[in-house]
């Protein structure tokens, strides 16, 4: 009886464990540091104008949110976390595209560089 008892204490643990494991979302957390610095860096060489980066700061915000919502039960789900995944995929895209347009302010002064015309 005793044995019985303390099997089942074990196996119970062992569940709330795994339950654990899955609350946290660590890879998505590095992702979001990532790309955060990501942003920051752009701000910083100018491929980024203030523009861009508050709107992809607000696209990072968006992630989070979503984050806060797959853990607000507790547990995030398989599902959850591919369409977290994806969001942030998405959010990368967008760090990536709006670091290569032709919208920059290399001499950050707050305004988008204009194309330097040939005469
Ligand atoms: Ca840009
Ligand atoms: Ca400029």
């Amino acid at each position: 009886m005793r044995h019985t008892l303390f099997v089942m204490l074990a196996a119970l643990c062992a569940a709330q464990a795994a339950i654990a494991g899955v609350k946290g979302t660590p890879h998505l957390d590095q992702r979001q540091a990532r790309q955060a610095a990501r942003i920051e860096r752009g701000e910083t060489t100018g491929a980024l104008t203030q523009r861009e980066a508050t709107r992809l700061e607000r696209g990072q915000d968006r992630v989070d949110a979503l984050e806060a919502d797959a853990k607000a039960d507790g547990v995030v789900t398989r599902a959850e976390r591919v369409h977290l995944d994806s969001a942030a995929d998405r959010q990368s895209a967008r760090i990536y595209r709006q670091k290569h347009d032709r919208q920059h302010d290399y001499n950050h002064n707050g305004l988008i560089d204009r194309p330097v015309q040939m005469r």
